[in-house]
């Protein structure tokens, strides 16, 4: 049993206390919610009531907590993604700023020996009310049925309903130590409503993701700047010479 002073709502204030600034935010859930949807093997092995929060990074990010730093985030001496540095960072330091013990952090990059993702973001955004996913079965209706070819893959995306498709979810946080039965699961704001418009928005995230017309299927308050478009488009490689 470790002794913890805080709960989930003080978890929740302190983090966005640091990140919200940095273009970086926060929504709580409970494994139990995740896990009540994904299948047996993506599953997380903790108990349903324990606490996790999953981590956005918004359009100003970019401007807020990456440019800032650059020369940190390009040291020469590991290979690893400067946005991704940039990330762990500032999670890093949010979670040492609240004096908790046993959290796991996930990141949306982490894949397993067996290949398989090691958390499935989307799913977490959406039950922790954070982001809508629209999924291939949001586009059926009672008397309309699967729009695809059945052999067809569609994946599907989330969409936030301030920033459309111009965010990224970025990582899950498992506090290990904490269950809290009384949280109360926010359901995600459907912005998608109809269903030629999520038809829409499938066949654009599918077949066309690369002119990121996806990121705008509904109104938004704030894109990714010139700037940071340019830096993601342009090959990992030669990212350091579009700053
Ligand atoms: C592997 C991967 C890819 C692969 C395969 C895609 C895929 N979806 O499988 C490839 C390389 C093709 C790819 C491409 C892209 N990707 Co990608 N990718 C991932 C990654 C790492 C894992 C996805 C995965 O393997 N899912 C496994 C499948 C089985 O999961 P699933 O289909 O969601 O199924 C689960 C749900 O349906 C759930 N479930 C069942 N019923 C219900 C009911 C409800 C209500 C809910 C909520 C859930 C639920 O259970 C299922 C599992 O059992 C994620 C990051 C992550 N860690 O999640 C990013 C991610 C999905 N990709 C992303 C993006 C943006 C892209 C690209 C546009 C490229 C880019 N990075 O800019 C392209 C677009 C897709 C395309 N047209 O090719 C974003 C999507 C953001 C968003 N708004 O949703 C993610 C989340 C990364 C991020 N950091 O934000 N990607």
């Amino acid at each position: 049993f470790t002794f913890c002073d805080m709960d989930s709502h003080a978890i929740l204030s302190k983090l966005r206390e640091t990140l919200n600034p940095l273009g970086m935010e926060t929504y709580l859930f409970k494994v139990g919610w995740y896990n009540d949807t994904v299948i047996p093997s993506f599953k997380l092995p903790y108990d349903n009531d324990t606490l996790c929060a999953v981590i956005l990074t918004i359009p100003s990010f970019f401007e807020n907590a990456f440019l800032p730093n650059l020369s940190t985030f390009f040291s020469q001496s590991d290979s690893k993604d400067p946005i991704d540095k940039c990330i762990a960072h500032h999670i890093n330091s949010a979670l040492s700023n609240l004096d908790i013990n046993g959290v796991e952090v996930m990141y949306d990059y982490e894949i397993l020996p067996n290949r398989r993702p090691k958390v499935l973001v989307q799913t977490a955004a959406h039950v922790s009310g954070a982001a809508f996913y629209y999924q291939r079965h949001h586009c059926n209706s009672k008397c309309l049925n699967d729009h695809w070819d059945k052999n067809r893959r569609i994946y599907g995306v989330c969409i936030h309903p301030k920033y459309g498709g111009w965010f990224a979810i970025r990582a899950v946080l498992v506090f290990k130590d904490m269950k809290d039965p009384d949280l109360q699961i926010q359901p995600p704001t459907d912005c998608v409503k109809s269903r030629n418009d999520r038809i829409d928005l499938l066949e654009r995230f599918n077949g066309n993701w690369k002119d990121w017309t996806y990121r705008d299927i509904i109104p938004v308050v704030e894109k990714y700047s010139e700037l940071q478009k340019l830096y993601f488009i342009t090959a990992p490689k030669e990212r350091k010479h579009t700053l």
